[in-house]
């Protein structure tokens, strides 16, 4: 059976599970100790220290995008990859829009946005049971600032991100506008890294403000959610 890798509270690991959902691949779960990770403990399974990552017999592969595309060749039933190459780019020119951007997006407004971490405290004191609440809370807002700050997107003024997400969600809506999945006539792997993000996005109050007038998405995640749930 595949053994998956993962912080559950990581939209890297909401999109593998909703790509194994999707594909009918039975599989469990290795909930990732941080500190651990960050001593090398899983160094085999994850050599850059980054998860998800899934053995499945002999074979180990980390990187959501890369984990796809092993199942993708691997298990051919349920593609999640276009075929005809102009939507397989569109599809991967996508999904790096959520995994490069969006996802910085989350970790602003989820993890350093005091008010909205509150919202997401109790997950990640699920997983890291030895840790005081406020301590980790503490924690996850300085080392997720210095990676947004590093990146940009955290030194951005608060009203600025607010208009960046209402307008990522207005180019969702967009996408959508003349189909029902993002990219081609089909569920993608480009939905799943989408709605993983946005999934994230939603603890944060703006995100919900923001998605308050537009028609399509929520019927666009009750799609994927028929499909592949996480
Ligand atoms: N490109 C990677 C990104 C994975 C990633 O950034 N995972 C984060 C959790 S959301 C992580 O493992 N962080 C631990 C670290 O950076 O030490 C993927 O698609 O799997």
């Amino acid at each position: 059976m595949i053994e998956l890798y993962q912080f559950s509270t990581s939209p890297f690991a909401e999109k593998v599970r909703r790509a194994l959902h999707y594909k009918g691949l039975a599989y469990s779960i290795h909930e990732v100790d941080r500190r651990a990770a960050r001593e090398g403990e899983y160094s085999i399974v994850s050599p850059t220290g980054k998860f998800p990552s899934i053995k499945d017999g002999e074979s180990i592969v980390w990187d959501s995008t890369d984990i796809i595309f092993y199942l993708e060749k691997r298990y051919g039933d349920q593609p999640l990859v276009p075929n005809d190459p102009r939507t397989a780019a569109e599809a991967h020119a996508i999904e790096e829009w959520a995994d490069e951007s969006l996802y910085f997006y989350e970790m602003t407004i989820r993890l350093t946005w005091e008010h909205n971490l509150d919202e997401a405290l109790d997950e990640f004191a699920e997983t890291m049971p030895a840790i005081p609440k406020d301590q980790l809370r503490q924690m996850i807002i300085q080392s997720t600032s210095e990676l947004t700050s590093t990146q940009g997107v955290g030194r951005k003024p608060r009203d600025q991100i607010v208009t960046d997400v209402e307008r990522q969600f207005q180019h969702i809506e967009g996408l959508l506008a003349d189909r029902e999945w993002l990219v081609g006539d089909r569920i993608t792997y480009a939905d799943l890294a989408v709605l993983s993000q946005v999934n994230a996005m939603l603890y944060a109050a703006e995100a919900r403000v923001a998605m308050d007038n537009k028609r399509l998405i929520q019927p666009w995640i009750d799609r994927v959610n028929s499909l592949a749930r996480p």
